[in-house]
């Protein structure tokens, strides 16, 4: 797979001697935010290949042995790779993390942590993801404003859900800081591109504050 062919720059995340060989196929702004933001966090070594992001590069064969639907982000560690970015936060904590950064499984701090992961993607991602499509995405002609106009109402719905439904913070899980705050993050920098997050949603706005406070989640925008 020609991949690296068709990479900008690849940029290396390593300090440590760990045995594992990450590499991300990375697009500034995507998805694989949460990836590049919890290997900083881990102090894990990444090498971050930055590609082509054009439906050519994303339709053509090579890509789409790695992401079968031709999105991004893709992980390999060594000859492993997979797609989901939530998938490979899990991957990366259970392989690497050694108990940093995920609730004991089993717990209900667990089941909460799981619960809001799975809601940053699978509930208030796809929304936004819609408004994407419809805004940036697709060729202008293929744009439909009123797909827009619902799934900012569905998005609305989610912010509001977060808003009641989290815990006092100033993490998702209170005074922790886990890997859900890194998957639930990336949704949030979507909601504020997009003009979600309003001055009302208080908790909301000091939660995401709060991120915007960890340096590591400063220096993965900035990639
Ligand atoms: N659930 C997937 C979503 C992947 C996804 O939608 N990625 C976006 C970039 S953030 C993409 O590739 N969009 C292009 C498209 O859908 O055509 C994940 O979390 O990795």
């Amino acid at each position: 797979m020609q991949v690296g062919s068709c990479c900008k720059h690849a940029v290396v995340l390593s300090r440590n001697n760990y045995p594992m060989a990450l590499t991300l196929y990375h697009v500034a702004g995507s998805r694989s935010l949460r990836v590049i933001w919890l290997c900083l966090e881990l102090d894990l070594p990444l090498t971050i290949e930055t590609i082509d992001f054009s439906p050519k590069f994303r339709n053509s064969e090579g890509w789409r042995t790695l992401s079968p639907t031709g999105k991004v982000p893709v992980l390999r560690d060594d000859g492993f790779t997979m797609f989901e970015s939530g998938a490979m936060l899990q991957y990366l904590l259970d392989a690497y993390g050694a108990g940093r950064l995920q609730p004991r499984a089993g717990t209900q701090a667990a089941a909460m942590f799981q619960q809001w992961s799975w809601f940053a993607e699978a509930t208030f991602a796809r929304p936004l993801g819609d408004i994407a499509q419809h805004t940036v995405v697709r060729p202008e002609a293929l744009r439909i404003p009123a797909v827009v106009d619902d799934a900012r109402q569905r998005a609305s719905v989610c912010l509001q859900a977060l808003e009641v439904g989290m815990d006092a913070g100033p993490y998702l899980l209170g005074d922790a800081f886990t890997a859900a705050d890194v998957n639930m993050g990336y949704s949030l920098v979507l909601a504020e591109r997009f003009g979600l997050i309003e001055p009302g949603l208080n908790r909301v706005v000091s939660y995401f504050d709060a991120l915007k406070t960890r340096p590591h989640f400063v220096k993965a925008l900035t990639l």
